[in-house]
């Protein structure tokens, strides 16, 4: 089923709540291409989840929503390893010997801390500085050789990369050095619909800033029609001066698989209204089938179950071979039943 010489992919999401056309856009949908011609393993991150505090019901619902949306985007268990990081004991260990190869100044510097910071004054806690640590763990227990995510987490992937090399430096090649892979058609950072400055994002407390990949046809055509533009009365593209505009062709690019060029063919003589409702339809049209395929799926929880449990199988399998060495290189003798005929 997993033809070993295939390059390795590693990504993830947090269990935060529902996906935003963001998250699919940016990450899911290079996902589910890539299960074709890589060996791939997808994360629900849910240690990470923890970095912000959860209501432990609603974490258990959103994980296996989650893990439901995976199956509804196209991921297929038959091609692909789908598991729950807190399954993989791994992950956890290989981030507390990682942190003694980070430095504070290197987490220091990581935007994505400042900024849920921020958003969380009252629990800045030592999770959500160390967090690109536990990521780093995630990609390097794999060898994974390719990342794919949204531009946000870039400064992430440089840090992983830092890390292994820096390990390698000391220890002899036992990382692989993984690559980001990035899509470079202007969905890795879709913009808030309200504030088309900011990401979209699933945490995002209004509503109408975020298309959610659930929400009905109705809801999605209200969205993109009261979407923040400008006064400027002209379809361009230009990020700098039109973002919002510019948030709305890329997104129907994407949606419709049309180039820049023809949305500017196809909007450029018209008015804001007829942009909006178009890219409303045209994502209407591509999340109709995700949709469709969601509440099944999420209704069966055993089978949704048997899959996370699998795919646990499996990576741990994995995961402990390569702890085992990292834990010989640094000299901790590792015990023979645990890591033996891997
Ligand atoms: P949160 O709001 O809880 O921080 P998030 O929306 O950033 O969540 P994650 O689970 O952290 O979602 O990210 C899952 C994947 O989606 C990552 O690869 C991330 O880079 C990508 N992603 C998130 N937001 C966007 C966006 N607006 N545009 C493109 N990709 C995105
Ligand atoms: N930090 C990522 C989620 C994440 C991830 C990973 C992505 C955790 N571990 C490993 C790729 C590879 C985010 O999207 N916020």
């Amino acid at each position: 089923m997993k033809p070993t010489h295939r390059p390795t992919l590693f990504s993830g999401a947090q269990p935060t709540g529902q996906l935003t056309l963001g998250n699919y856009l940016g990450a899911m949908r290079t996902w589910v291409r890539m299960q074709e011609s890589h060996d791939c393993l997808f994360c629900v991150v849910d240690l990470h989840a923890l970095t912000v505090r959860q209501d432990p019901r609603q974490l258990q619902e959103n994980i296996f929503e989650l893990t439901a949306l995976y199956l509804a985007c196209g991921i297929d268990p038959a091609k692909s390893t789908i598991f729950l990081q807190s399954h993989v004991s791994a992950h956890a260990e290989l981030a507390w010997l990682l942190a003694t190869f980070t430095q504070m100044g290197e987490l220091e510097r990581m935007t994505q801390f400042k900024d849920k910071a921020q958003q969380h004054k009252h629990n800045i806690n030592a999770g959500l500085f160390t967090y690109p640590i536990l990521m780093a763990a995630d990609i390097l227990l794999y060898r994974t050789q390719q990342v794919p995510v949204g531009e946000d987490q870039k400064q992430h992937l440089e840090l992983a990369r830092d890390i292994a090399i820096r390990f390698n430096g000391l220890y002899g090649p036992l990382f692989q050095v993984p690559e980001p892979l990035i899509s470079t058609d202007g969905v890795a950072r879709v913009k808030d619909l309200q504030n088309p400055t900011k990401k979209m994002s699933k945490s995002a407390e209004a509503d109408l800033a975020k298309v959610m990949l659930l929400d009905t046809p109705e809801m999605v055509l209200k969205k993109f029609k009261k979407a923040v533009t400008d006064t400027l009365g002209v379809i361009r593209y230009d990020e700098g001066a039109q973002p919002g505009v510019s948030n709305l062709l890329n997104i129907w690019c994407a949606a419709t698989g049309h180039s820049r060029a023809e949305a500017l063919e196809q909007f450029s003589h018209h008015q804001y209204g007829r942009l909006k409702v178009e890219t409303a339809e045209a994502v209407n049209a591509l999340l109709e089938p995700i949709r469709n395929r969601f509440h099944a799926l999420n209704a069966d929880r055993e089978g949704l179950r048997a899959v996370l449990e699998e795919g646990a199988e499996r990576a741990r399998h994995r995961a402990n071979a390569v702890l085992g060495q990292i834990l010989d290189a640094l000299g901790l003798p590792t015990m023979r039943q645990r890591f033996s005929g891997l």
